[in-house]
């Protein structure tokens, strides 16, 4: 399988997460696409091929072009105000206050536009976000033109952003804009399916009214996991999209069995959708020695999964989303894929 990826995902270096009260060495960090990478090579799973440019548009097709503009914009906002450190949101609008207008100070800004405070916007944010796009595009494209499978090497993650909202390390919705880019190229139906350990908020929310892109979760129960808000199995989707959202929500602790069995019954539901491109948002922090996930997938699950994702015999594309244990990352990711290509 061939591999898409760009060097300009490295420009995001934060150096600041909010975690249990104190400023950490983000999670998210630039090390995990080196590991990925270098497994990649040592396998020889394929070549790795560079991203093209897709420009603003595909992203504006499923973001708020002034939501797009603020990512622009933010961390120059952010040091003309004065401050430091890494721009991070501290107030939002809640219950019972307005969010019907976009505050021009930075800090209302910054809480209008985040759903999480963990994720810190630095220098090299907006060119990163936009690199994992144009690697999601490039390699949707050589599916398109193909049939084959693709991995786009994706960083930052992109399943968390919503319409008009960044968090849970994710700026733009890399699977969202591709899925979309899909149906524009001719694709009838394009199905999303989320592996990652935690709940795709952004994704479902994007496509919540459509049947047209297929949302199909598996992940640990918001009721005890980020996002927390959304993610509960009874949000099936609205109007036309009624049915086209399915969570798969696990509790906390998870094993392969459990897990392995909800992903069948995941299958059959695509499966009976028949759609013309499933796209694969590929997180990895199912695994067990997972820093912030709860589930126990041990590497060989990995390559048990990719096996199975190839009996649905559908034109795939693969988008990295999460996974933190960085020493494993390149292991269990590229597990998926060479079990996929087996
Ligand atoms: N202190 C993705 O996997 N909360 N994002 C972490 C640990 C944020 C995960 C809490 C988790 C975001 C793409
Ligand atoms: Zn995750």
């Amino acid at each position: 399988m061939l591999t898409f990826h760009d060097h300009r995902t490295q420009n995001r270096r934060s150096t600041s997460e909010l975690a249990g009260g104190e400023l950490i060495a983000p999670l998210e960090c630039p090390e995990r696409v080196d590991m990925i990478a270098d497994r990649i090579r040592e396998v020889g799973l394929g070549d790795i091929r560079g991203a093209t440019m897709h420009g603003l548009e595909p992203i504006a097709a499923v973001h708020d072009p002034a939501y797009i503009d603020f990512i622009e914009n933010a961390w120059a906002d952010w040091r003309a105000a004065g401050y430091t450190g890494e721009a991070i949101a501290t107030v939002w609008p809640t219950r019972r206050t307005r969010s019907d207008f976009v505050p021009q100070n930075i800090d209302g800004k910054l809480g209008y536009y985040a759903l999480a405070a963990e994720t810190a916007i630095e220098a090299g944010t907006w060119e990163a976000a936009r690199a994992s796009v144009d690697i999601a595009l490039t390699a949707l494209d050589h599916v398109q033109t193909t049939g084959e499978a693709a991995f786009g090497l994706c960083r930052p993650p992109g399943h968390h952003a919503a319409f008009d909202q960044y968090g849970g390390y994710c700026f733009f919705n890399n699977a969202a804009i591709a899925a979309q880019a899909a149906r524009e190229a001719g694709a009838s139906r394009v199905a999303i399916l989320d592996v990652d350990y935690h709940h795709g908020n952004g994704t479902q929310q994007i496509f919540y009214d459509r049947d047209d892109v297929l949302f199909v979760s598996l992940h640990c129960d918001p009721v005890h996991e980020f996002p927390h808000y959304l993610g509960r199995p009874d949000e099936r989707g609205a109007g036309a999209g009624e049915g086209y959202n399915r969570n798969h929500a696990l509790p906390p602790g998870t094993d392969y069995t459990t897990w392995v069995a909800e992903l069948e019954a995941a299958m059959s539901g695509i499966d009976d959708y028949d759609p013309d491109l499933v796209i694969v948002s590929l997180g990895v922090d199912t695994f067990e020695g997972d820093p912030i996930g709860s589930f126990k997938l041990v590497s060989d699950d990995f390559t048990d999964y990719g096996r199975r994702l190839a009996g649905m015999k559908r034109p795939t594309l693969f988008l990295m989303e999460g996974g933190y244990a960085v020493a494993e990352i390149g292991i269990n990711a590229v597990n998926v894929l060479a079990g996929f290509d087996r």
